[in-house]
C-alpha cells in the first residue's frame, strides 16, 4: 500500500471555495426520489442519473464526491469508470460506509447507525477501488424530550469508532451527526441541541485514536425546525451557527461541511453564504465552512433530467444545472454568492417577476 497522507487529503477536500457533492443515497433513498420524478429505480437509471454529475465540469467547485457502494464500481456510458471521471476532473472519490439507521432498543423512536462490524474489511476494498474518504451518518430527532442523552452518547461513540477505523484504513472520515429538520423547535433550541451533540462527538473523537486534523465534520446548520412558527433569516442562522461551531468544534478540525437536510436549494446557498460572510467579517473562519450537500445540489438536476429524457429540453441541460448549482454553492463557500440562484424554482420565480 502506498504511503497515505491523510492530512493532505483533508486539506484538498477543504480547499477554500470548493465543497463536497453528497451523491451517496442508498438504493431506497434514491429510489424514492427517482420514483417521485416518475422514473424507475433500476441500476441503470441510477447510473445514468449520476453520470450527469460525474461527467460534468465541476472540478472548480467540487473537491470531493461521496458515492454509494454500487456507484463506486460503475462506469459512464463511454466505459470510463466513475472513479476515473472524478479524479480526471480533480474531484476526490469518497464512499458512504454506514449501513443505515436502526431503532435504538428502549428508546422513544430514536436510532443508532449500523455497519461497524464489517467496516474495516470494507474500507480496505473501497480504498483499493479508489475511494480516499468516507462518510458515516447518525440522525438525531428533536422534540421536547429528545434527543435523549443515551442517543447522543451512543451515536457519538459510534461516529468516533467509525472515524478511528476509517483512518486506520487510510481514509479521511467525515463525521455526520445530523440534527433532523422535522419538528417545530426554535432557533435557540436548535443551538442548544447542536451544541450538546457536537461537544459529545468531539469528546468521543478525543477518546479514540483519531487524528482531528484529518477528520471533517458534517453538521446541520443551526436553524428552527421545518414546522416552527417563527422562521429565521439567513443572518440569524449565520449568527447561531457560528456561535455554536465556535463553542463546540476545535480549530484542529479542518472543515465543517454542512448538509442541506431538507432546506430548499436556494435557502441552502443563501445560508451558507451568510455564514461565510459573517465568519470573514468576524475573522472566525478558523475552519473551511463549506458544503456537503445532497438535495441542494441535486433537486433541480433530477427535475431537468426527467424532462431531458423526453426530449423537451436539449441534451446536457441537466449536466449544465449540476455545474450551475455547484458554482453557486462554491461562491457561497467564499461568501461571494450574488444570485440569481440557478435552481428551477428560483428561475421560475425570476421569470414570473419579469412578466
Ligand atoms: C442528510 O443526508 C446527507 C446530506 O444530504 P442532504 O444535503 O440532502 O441533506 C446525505 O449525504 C445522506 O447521508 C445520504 O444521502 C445517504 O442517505 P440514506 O438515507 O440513503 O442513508
Amino acid at each position: 500500500m502506498e504511503d497515505v497522507d491523510l492530512k493532505s487529503i483533508a486539506e484538498k477536500l477543504t480547499i477554500r471555495g470548493k465543497g463536497i457533492l453528497a451523491s451517496d443515497e442508498s438504493t431506497g433513498t434514491i429510489g424514492k426520489r427517482l420514483e417521485k420524478a416518475g422514473l424507475q429505480n433500476t441500476e441503470d437509471v441510477r447510473r445514468a442519473y449520476r453520470e450527469n454529475f460525474y461527467t460534468a465540469d465541476i472540478g472548480n467547485s467540487i473537491s470531493g464526491a461521496i458515492l454509494f457502494k454500487e456507484t463506486l464500481y460503475q462506469h459512464a456510458s463511454d466505459g470510463v469508470p466513475f472513479v476515473k471521471c472524478l479524479t480526471s476532473r480533480g474531484v476526490l472519490p469518497g464512499i458512504k460506509v454506514d449501513q443505515g439507521l436502526v431503532p435504538m432498543p428502549g428508546s422513544n423512536g430514536e436510532t443508532s447507525t449500523r455497519g461497524l462490524e464489517t467496516l474495516a474489511s470494507e474500507c480496505k476494498q473501497y480504498w483499493q477501488q479508489g475511494a480516499r474518504f468516507t462518510k458515516w451518518r447518525a440522525a438525531l430527532k428533536v422534540s421536547d424530550g429528545l434527543p435523549s442523552e443515551a442517543a447522543i452518547q451512543r451515536n457519538a461513540q459510534e461516529l468516533a469508532e467509525y472515524a478511528a477505523i476509517a483512518q486506520a484504513c487510510d481514509l479521511v472520515p467525515i463525521v455526520e451527526p445530523e440534527i433532523l429538520i422535522d419538528g417545530d423547535y426554535t432557533l435557540q433550541r436548535s443551538g442548544e441541541v447542536s451544541q450538546r451533540v457536537l461537544q459529545s462527538c468531539i469528546a468521543q473523537l478525543w477518546r479514540q485514536p483519531v487524528d482531528l486534523e484529518a477528520t471533517l465534520l458534517k453538521p446541520m446548520m443551526v436553524m428552527p425546525g421545518a414546522d416552527a412558527s417563527q422562521k429565521a433569516s439567513a443572518q440569524d442562522v449565520a449568527v447561531a451557527t457560528l456561535d455554536t461551531m465556535r463553542r463546540s468544534v476545535p480549530p484542529a478540525i479542518p472543515g465543517i461541511m454542512f448538509l442541506s437536510g431538507g432546506l430548499s436549494e436556494k435557502e441552502s446557498t443563501l445560508y451558507l453564504n451568510a455564514i461565510n460572510n459573517l465568519a470573514l467579517q468576524q475573522r472566525k473562519d478558523t475552519w473551511a465552512l463549506s458544503f456537503s450537500f445532497g438535495r441542494a445540489l441535486q433537486a433541480s438536476v433530477l427535475q431537468l433530467w426527467t424532462v431531458e429524457r423526453t426530449g423537451h429540453v436539449p441534451q446536457g441541460s441537466a449536466k449544465g444545472m449540476a455545474e450551475a448549482l455547484a458554482r453557486a454553492n462554491a461562491a457561497a463557500a467564499k461568501g461571494q454568492f450574488q444570485g440569481p440562484h440557478p435552481s428551477i424554482t428560483s428561475l421560475a420565480g425570476t421569470l414570473r417577476e419579469n412578466f
